[in-house]
């Protein structure tokens, strides 16, 4: 079976888009491949964080994912940080790593440009990810377009160190989601639902209430046009909503304009608010039950003693290969 792994920072709360985008993907994936996900806490603290919400996001990833519907028994799950070797790994590989490789990664000249002052892990950042991934001896990495130059960089580091060293690293591949689930934003149709966007109105957080929910969906920006219609250049919002309905149950789009040809907005949107609302009330009540159990406690300490041996071995001969030790 094939191995994939992919790891997610606990910043931000998760949205209607990651919900469609990504995590209904990795429900599929868990079918078919061996799967490793996990939270990485050590990449977050690239940029300030506040210590006591940094470890309660963290908790409540797992809780929201595991809500929705991604199976602990088919999925090793872990925190980045209960495995010592993903940091040790990553010196290895960061003096096997050229500065100039690492000033091209389009995600730090972002961000650097953003702060005045920065720290030195937000630019070593894609070595600690390169070592999440080799550890692992992975077929495949599902991520998003962003991260796609990072799992590059991790392709050229381990061909690098397979080369100097001999055969040590798997060479992984990215899996890019599937383009078309592009939710977009409620109030501007036109760019993509963010969980880092600063107006709450346009994105629907997977544990915003039901008044919440129907709220944004109801005052959700449309056309003059009166027609549901798909039609992303001309009725963006409308096309948004259909997109939504669609991928929610599982049918065409074809389907939803059909159903709803003689319906006009006000009722359709109170169709989609239903149906946000009927998948992502039962996600809410079982996360809430998941917080209070010591089952995420349970899964990560297994994660943990699962990944620690495999990262272990590697290492090992990691170090073996590079002469350190005795
Ligand atoms: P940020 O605002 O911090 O950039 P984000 O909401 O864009 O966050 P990411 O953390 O970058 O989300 O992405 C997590 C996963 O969710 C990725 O696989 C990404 O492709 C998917 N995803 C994010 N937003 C959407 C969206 N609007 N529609 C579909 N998929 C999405
Ligand atoms: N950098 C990624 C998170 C991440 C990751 C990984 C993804 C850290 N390590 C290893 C896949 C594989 C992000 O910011 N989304």
């Amino acid at each position: 079976m094939k191995k994939i792994l992919t790891g997610l920072q606990p910043t931000g709360e998760l949205t209607l888009g990651n919900y469609i985008g990504a995590i209904k993907q990795m429900k599929e994936y868990q079918e078919k491949y061996e799967s490793y996900l996990f939270v990485a806490d050590m990449h977050s603290i690239t940029i300030n964080q506040d210590s006591k919400i940094l470890r309660e996001k963290s908790k409540s990833l797992i809780a929201l994912y595991l809500a929705c519907g991604i199976d602990p028994q088919k999925n090793i799950i872990f925190l980045q940080s209960d495995n010592i070797y993903h940091a040790n790994i990553s010196w290895v590989l960061e003096c096997n790593t050229y500065f100039g490789e690492l000033s091209r990664m389009t995600q730090f000249k972002d961000k650097s440009s953003k702060h005045q002052n920065f720290t030195a892990g937000l630019f070593t950042y894609p070595i600690l990810m390169a070592g999440d991934i080799l550890l692992y001896d992975v077929d495949y990495v599902p991520v998003g377009k962003d991260q796609k130059q990072h799992v590059e960089l991790t392709r050229d580091i381990a061909q690098r160190f397979n080369k100097k060293y001999g055969e040590t690293f798997k060479i992984p591949e990215p899996l890019i989601n599937k383009v078309g689930a592009n939710i977009m934003d409620l109030v501007d149709p036109t760019k993509k639902m963010s969980k880092s966007s600063e107006n709450k109105k346009g994105i629907i957080q997977l544990l915003d209430d039901e008044k919440m929910i129907r709220k944004k969906i109801m005052g959700a920006t449309t056309d003059s046009f009166g027609k549901i219609h798909y039609d992303t250049q001309n009725q963006p919002g409308i096309s948004n909503l259909m997109t939504i309905y669609a991928s929610l149950k599982n049918c065409p789009i074809e389907m939803v304009e059909e159903q709803f040809k003689d319906s006009n907005y006000g009722s359709f949107k109170k169709e989609v608010a239903d149906l946000v609302i009927d998948i992502l009330l039962p996600i809410q009540t079982k996360y809430r039950e998941l917080l209070n159990s010591n089952q995420i406690d349970d899964i990560l300490d297994h994660g943990k003693d699962v990944t620690t041996k495999i990262a272990c071995k590697k290492y090992e001969l990691v170090k073996q290969k590079v002469g350190l030790g005795r």
